[in-house]
């Protein structure tokens, strides 16, 4: 079946509904508010229902981390051709004109549907209108788009529920373990993508509401290698002043746990230094059991299977959720606290479990 065939008949059906077996955090503003008909950008068709293969371009932001190679692997595990899918996967290298210069290439070649895991929130409307104007549906994972919603759907993680959950774990934690006052260093992700906009607007409104003392936050660009970069210079500069390092990824902290070890730094839950971290991969996770990141939060990156399941049910006329949200635990190093209460971006009080890392944590990690 051809593409402007089935548009029409998906544009008509998109409407509020959950999408079966997709995971969604009971703490995270689930938003099926789907769109109108009029609002939706058209869909596409599915070719493999006349036999052909249904072809997708991914635009991927990179290889930067741990993270990303999970996602990778996930997406391209899930868009296979066993399930009837050929896959274009382009690596955009951390550069956002390459990844638009890769959405663009999708359009041209008139793939049936588009990928993005965008490296920003933002500059995307030109595009997307183009990719809409050519009736190929658009799928985002992971990271948001803020500045338009010429797409159709989007599947990742409430970011800033993250960075509120790493405030309220570190307040209980302090009261916890009689730490009177925090001194915070943080290492933050990509400037101006969704994760790094989230984990910290989250994060900083414990900051402000406490009262602790940041006394520095740099990027770290979401790499091990820009990680150990920014805490070679913060252990230089605030030598002996501070208490706290949350990095907004795994890899982050690898590299912030070598400069701190190279500077004769104590830290993890022996030490003088609470290590807070994100995404909560194998290595880092193995780190938490350690004891060399106090708490890891988790940031889902397995999200191929939902891909695949959002463009099966539109190439079946079915409707989509307009956000899928991943559901994600908390996991920590010691067994001192059995839970964090927090007012999440929704403004609802929530109780979430902390998991204490054990090997079997590890073993069932990406
Ligand atoms: O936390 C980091 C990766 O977009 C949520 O990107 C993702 C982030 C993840 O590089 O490791």
């Amino acid at each position: 079946m051809k593409k402007k065939v089935l548009s029409a008949i998906i544009a008509a059906a998109m409407s509020v509904t959950m999408l079966a077996g997709c995971g969604s955090q009971e703490s995270a503003p689930a938003d099926t508010t789907a769109q109108t008909p009029d609002e939706a950008p058209a869909a596409d068709g599915a070719p493999a229902a006349d036999g052909e293969m249904i072809t997708v371009g991914f635009a991927q932001v990179g290889h930067e981390s741990d993270w990303r190679t999970a996602s990778t692997n996930s997406i391209q595990a899930a868009l296979s051709k066993e399930n009837g899918i050929d896959l274009q996967f382009v690596d955009c290298d951390n550069d956002s004109a390459e990844q638009l210069e890769a959405v663009r290439n999708f359009i041209e070649q008139d793939v049936d549907y588009i990928v993005i895991d965008p490296i920003v929130s933002t500059g995307w409307d030109t595009v997307l209108t183009e990719a809409d104007d050519a009736g190929i549906p658009v799928i985002v994972i992971d990271r948001t788009i803020d500045d338009s919603d010429k797409y159709v759907s989007w599947v990742g993680s409430e970011f800033t529920n993250e960075g509120l959950a790493a405030g309220a774990w570190l307040k209980a934690y302090a009261e916890a373990k009689g730490i009177k006052e925090l001194n915070i260093l943080e290492i933050t992700g990509t400037t101006g993508s969704s994760a790094e906009i989230g984990r910290t607007k989250g994060f900083h409104q414990y900051v402000d509401s406490e009262g602790w003392n940041l006394l520095d936050s740099q990027t770290g660009d979401f790499t091990q290698d820009g990680g150990q970069k920014v805490m070679e210079s913060y252990c230089k500069s605030y030598s002996g002043k501070f208490n706290v390092v949350i990095c907004q990824n795994d890899n982050e902290a690898f590299g912030a746990i070598d400069a701190m070890k190279a500077a004769g730094v104590s830290y993890g839950v022996d030490g003088d230094v609470i290590v807070i971290s994100f995404d909560a991969c194998t290595a880092g996770l193995q780190m938490v059991l350690d004891k060399e990141i106090n708490a890891d939060f988790q940031c889902n990156p397995l999200q191929g299977p939902d891909c695949l399941k959002i463009i099966q049910a539109l190439g079946a006329g079915q409707t989509v959720d307009k956000q899928t949200f991943m559901a994600e635990p908390w996991y920590v190093s010691e067994d001192i606290l059995k839970e964090i209460t927090y007012k999440n971006n929704s403004g609802t009080d929530v109780t979430e479990p902390l998991v204490v890392v054990d090997a079997a944590t590890v073993e069932a990690a990406y």
